[in-house]
């Protein structure tokens, strides 16, 4: 799904767009993946029921890969920056009880748009970083634990605060959330307070999760694969929800024009 169909979508509701946002291998895509995979083997996210997408086979595509096939899993080929300028969108449509459902829109885009925004926002191949940063309802801020635990450590953490304080300079009071991502690899404690010390100056309000493939321990805690996947996607649910209720019925009056459709 591309930018030139929104029209269409913001057609009949007003969508709600969470942009995925971090470095190149970070493991955007694979989160994306596990969330459609997860959504399309319950039907359901926590409360909400699954009402439909317009983009299935762009899911289908990031999903493709983790889906295990006899051998071990795989995970989704690298987001191509290629020649693009906007994002690709994945669409999910979500209903709670017997409300209208209401569109969610995925960004799934390359970690290279990132990297070049946090140097500099004005950056010419930037532009779809500022797009998603301009129109976002709400930012998943997504740290790789296995480059920040590798050799470039250093490196990475650098390169994630400035994104982090690039972030904080344009959220303008958005929802952001910190996902510690493939957290199947411990960090230092130094190299997490660094990033989350980071956060906390963008965003004080900033919710943190932790999310991998595979079950993972942290200290005596043993943690579920899926499960840290859906309170993320959970988080994004909430966080980006529609800031009104659509009344159901105000007819106070017996003027038949006013009580077509009114419940009695
Ligand atoms: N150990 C571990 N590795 C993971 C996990 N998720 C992803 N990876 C690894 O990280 C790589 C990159 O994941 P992607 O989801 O493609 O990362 P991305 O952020 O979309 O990267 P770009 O599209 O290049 O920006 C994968 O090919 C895997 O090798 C995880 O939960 N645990
Ligand atoms: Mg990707």
């Amino acid at each position: 799904m591309g930018t030139t169909d929104l029209p269409f979508l913001a057609s009949r509701g007003e969508p709600k767009l969470v942009a995925l946002v971090g470095p190149h291998n970070a493991g955007k895509t694979t989160i994306l993946g596990s969330w459609y995979q997860l959504v399309g083997r319950s039907g359901r996210a926590g409360e909400a029921l699954f009402a439909g997408s317009y983009s299935l086979e762009g899911w289908e595509a990031v999903a493709h890969a983790l889906r295990w096939n006899g051998g071990a899993p795989g995970f989704p080929p690298h987001t191509s920056s290629g020649a693009g300028r906007r994002p690709g969108l994945l669409h999910l449509a979500f209903r709670e009880a017997d409300r209208m459902p209401v569109d969610y829109l995925f960004a799934d885009a390359p970690g290279e748009w990132f990297h070049r925004w946090a140097v500099d926002e004005n950056a010419p191949d930037a532009e779809g970083a500022r797009w998603l940063a301009d129109r976002a309802s709400a930012f998943v801020v997504v740290a790789d634990c296995e480059a920040l635990a590798g050799r470039s450590r250093g490196e990475a953490r650098n390169d994630l605060v400035q994104l982090i304080r690039r972030l904080g300079s344009v959220r303008r009071g958005r929802p952001v959330a910190l996902v510690w991502a493939k957290a199947d690899v411990e960090v230092s404690a130094g190299i997490r307070d660094a990033i989350w010390g980071a956060m906390r100056l963008a965003a004080p309000e900033a919710a943190r999760f932790r999310t991998s493939v595979s079950d993972f321990s942290i200290g005596d805690i043993r943690h579920d694969a899926a499960e840290s996947m859906l309170d993320l996607l959970g988080w994004s649910f909430e966080r980006t929800a529609r800031g009104f209720d659509i009344p159901r019925s105000g007819v106070s009056c017996d003027d038949p024009f006013f009580l077509v459709g009114a419940r009695t």
